[in-house]
């Protein structure tokens, strides 16, 4: 075995989004376009001789040839040892455990979250730190900068590893294991929650649940969970099993692409809960008999209740959500005397906050939530948690949301994504919005009065790094808001997100549709956004 060199020239769109690189399949199937990333990944990392990387994917398709091609560029690269997720497979969350508890150098996760997959879909890379968590911008922008310069990569001539079986092997001179993350994430998962209560609950009482892996990576995990662990009638997982192309589904868990389970809740016989994952893992869709839980909502009611949770009885340091994540949970916050952090959309935002012990629990409005047990959001985390408070409970999830309500207020909330728009439109209408800077403020619409307008940035508190523009919020005087901002993880043309919120306390006026609260403000959006000239749509692609 020898290692070779390879030349080769930059790619010019090789800047990680909100979370890595995501590209069409075709892209990274490109001669040398994996690998350049790849090298530059390694290149930017220092000290990396010697030490140990987790390696996997979400099983789509192309992650067993990209997991061959970066075993043997780590090999060549000097990297010590590596464990790489049985059959290539390791959820988000997983590897965040992973490299945590074998207190690794990183990890390079292989996933495109919840963006189709297949030869026609997409495909993604991207590095995680020592914590288990994201690269933190000043590392992605470090390998953005070497992928601007690459010249060439190194890589062993070797056979492929079987990883199709847990066991040993030599790369050269790197140890490779390959292992069930199963195991550990189930430990780790066991250890928080109280599993002889939810057991009793899903086995002595009259409970039903149904959990929706829409073929991607959770079915293993929420198999061995729920159907081994937990008791749960075998069919409780529904789409176990992971496929590159997850069915032909769109592995998002929302009400438009998780629409079979969504008719499953609210049909007649719905079960009690319902629960779907995406791609890699790492969102979570929560839903009770005929009733939707808005993420939003859903981190406010987990903070809240937090304290009947076996592994956060002792209380939580604080909470943090993103920008655009509905104000819900700083009701909460206060209420409990700890503070709320607000950061930028994308979970590498969280990882400081964490480390620092600041928050316990991190969620955001794009179906993500998790707490200081990994550095990652984590799916079936928030699905167990869900679990432990209905089982220390005994309510409906819709009674303890509208409950919820009733204490706190309802901060009515929406996002309308607006996806593979013209990327030009896009520009044109935030250069719009922009234009509007000096004339917004003080102006009334109906009943809404702005208060200010500006573009979201933030210093995190921890190392006192600044990241500005991260959306253009128009906030009421009311404190309602409408937030326009541009996705950073689609990779067709630009997917436009605008997100509506406003505050209802009176319990009289809290059963009313979402939209139709909502009305007079997504009125005002188009009025100040033009988002139909903009985007050339009449509507949204996806409502939440
Ligand atoms: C990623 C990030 C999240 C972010 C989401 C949506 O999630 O980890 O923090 O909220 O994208 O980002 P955007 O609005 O820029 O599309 P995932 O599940 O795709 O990795």
């Amino acid at each position: 075995m020898s290692i070779i060199t390879i030349k080769t020239q930059p790619f010019n769109d090789q800047k990680p989004g909100t979370s890595g690189l995501r590209k069409g399949v075709t892209v990274f199937q490109q001669p040398h376009y994996l690998e350049n990333f790849v090298q530059s990944i390694f290149n930017s990392l220092e000290g990396l001789t010697g030490k140990t990387l987790v390696l996997g994917g979400d099983g789509r398709y192309y992650n067993r040839e990209a997991i061959q091609i970066i075993l043997k560029m780590a090999a060549a690269n000097g990297v010590g040892r590596i464990l790489v997720g049985l059959k290539g497979i390791l959820s988000t969350p997983a590897a965040s455990v992973m490299i945590r508890k074998n207190q690794a150098y990183g990890g390079i996760i292989l996933s495109a979250s919840h963006n189709p997959g297949g030869i026609n879909g997409d495909f993604g890379i991207k590095y995680n730190i020592s914590n288990g968590g994201p690269a933190p911008e000043k590392v992605t922008e470090a390998i953005f900068a070497h992928t601007k310069s690459i010249t060439q990569y190194q890589i062993l001539e070797s056979g492929d590893i079987n990883l199709d079986h847990v066991g040993s092997f030599k790369l050269g001179t790197m140890d490779v294991e390959v292992m069930d993350s199963v195991i550990p994430y189930l430990e780790l998962m066991e250890s928080l929650f109280d599993f002889d209560l939810i057991k009793n609950m899903l086995l002595n009482g009259d409970f039903t649940m149904c959990m929706d892996s829409l073929h991607a990576v959770t079915g293993p995990y929420a198999k061995a969970i729920f159907e081994g662990k937990l008791g749960a009638k075998t069919g409780t997982v529904i789409n176990g099993v992971p496929l590159e192309d997850f069915g032909g589904g769109h592995p998002d868990p929302n009400l438009v692409y998780a629409k079979s389970l969504v008719d499953v809740l609210f049909s007649d016989n719905a079960p009690d809960f319902g629960a779907a994952s995406d791609g890699d893992g790492d969102r979570n869709m929560i839903l009770g008999r005929n009733f939707f839980v808005n993420p939003s909502d859903s981190l406010a009611v987990m903070t809240a209740n937090a304290h009947l949770v076996k592994g956060y009885k002792e209380g939580l340091k604080g909470v943090a959500r993103s920008m655009p994540t509905s104000g819900a949970v700083d009701r909460v916050a206060t209420k409990l005397g700890i503070n709320c952090y607000e950061t930028p959309t994308g979970w590498k935002f969280f990882g400081n906050l964490l480390d620092a012990d600041k928050a316990t629990l991190c969620g955001e409005e794009s179906f993500g939530t998790s707490s200081n047990h990994i550095r990652e959001k984590d799916g079936l985390w928030a699905v167990l948690f869900w679990l432990n408070i209905l089982a220390v409970r005994g309510e409906s999830v819709e009674q303890i949301v509208k409950s919820h309500w009733q204490e706190y207020g309802r901060n009515f909330y929406s996002r309308h994504d607006y996806e593979e728009v013209a990327t030009e439109g896009a520009n044109e209408l935030v250069n719009h919005v922009n234009s509007q800077f000096e004339t917004l403020k003080g102006k009334q619409f109906g009943n809404y009065t702005v208060a200010y307008i500006d573009n979201f940035s933030y210093t995190d508190p921890v190392d006192g790094s600044i990241t500005t523009n991260q959306g253009i919020r128009i906030v009421f005087t009311d404190n309602s808001r409408i937030i326009i901002r541009l996705s950073g993880t689609g990779t067709k043309g630009a997917t436009l997100r605008v997100y509506l919120e406003s505050y209802e306390p009176d319990v009289s006026k809290q059963n009313l549709d979402t939209q139709e609260a909502l009305g007079e403000l997504i009125t005002i959006a188009e009025e100040i956004a033009h988002i139909k000239k903009f985007t050339r749509r009449d509507v949204p692609t996806v409502i939440t």
